[in-house]
């Protein structure tokens, strides 16, 4: 997978080079272009944002800078998909980064200030796949701290990018539940006890214990989930209705 970031701060991408997209750029299963927006403005000072038409507080990235890095960093053969992270995207999740981890060619267009002129998402929809994609329901300044989460939740779907595929399988939410808790050594520990079933050797017990926490933890912090996961399980065989 190739994926490419535009950003007024190619530096807060630093990170990328270590860990396990680190790893993953080294062994070549995921490229990483960074790209400074100003490099595509044409005026002296390099501008990028302008005051809102209608008024109003703060700034607008202007559109033409975009559309000129858009247009040299989009594949002309229509396989990219340019995402761009705002507060007023549809919530990105678990399922969204499965979806975009299936794609060949990523690019994230983060924006500041009060956003991107309204015409640019629009002109990359007629050149590319379009994701407007939020975090959830808060604010942050840019698109720079967004992108870097759902790059992170992408790249490690890939397959090669985790050591043991069933660590993904397990994990919360692509079960539609929150996982269940771990324990590791000592088994006593500050008179703490780990649960005996898992001390069991007993796989069907520890199996059923899991889902049940699972089950329990779900509906205590996250009983939407739950509403999700009957939506979107099979129909009960016919006998059992
Ligand atoms: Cl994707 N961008 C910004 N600026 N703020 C957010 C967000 C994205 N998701 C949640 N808050």
């Amino acid at each position: 997978m190739r994926i490419d970031i535009i950003t007024i701060f190619p530096e807060y991408f630093g990170v990328l080079d270590v860990s396990l997209m680190g790893k993953a750029r080294q062994s070549g299963l995921i490229d990483v272009g960074v790209h400074d927006l100003r490099e595509f403005t044409t005026d002296r000072h390099r501008t990028v944002d302008d005051t809102p038409y209608g008024g109003g507080a703060g700034m607008v990235m202007k559109a033409e800078p975009w559309a000129l890095a858009l247009d040299s960093i989009v594949r002309a053969d229509g396989t990219s998909t340019v995402v761009f992270p705002t507060p007023s995207g549809t919530v990105f999740t678990q399922r969204s980064a499965r979806e975009l981890s299936e794609h060949t060619h990523l690019v994230f267009a983060c924006g500041r200030y009060e956003g991107i002129d309204a015409r640019v998402p629009e002109y990359a929809a007629s050149i590319a796949s379009v994701r407007e994609l939020s975090l959830g329901d808060y604010v942050l300044n840019g698109g720079e701290v967004a992108s870097m989460a759902m790059i992170e939740a992408v790249a490690r779907l890939i397959p090669g990018m985790v050591g043991n595929p069933d660590s993904l399988a397990e994990e919360s939410h692509e079960g539609g539940l929150l996982e269940y808790p771990n324990f590791t050594k000592p088994a006593l520990w500050r008179d703490r006890e780990v649960p005996e079933v898992l001390l069991s050797g007993n796989h069907a017990r520890i199996s059923g214990w899991r889902r049940d926490q699972q089950i329990a933890r779900t509906a205590a912090v996250r009983p939407d989930l739950l509403a999700t996961e009957a939506e979107d399980a099979p129909e009960p065989p016919k006998a059992d209705r």
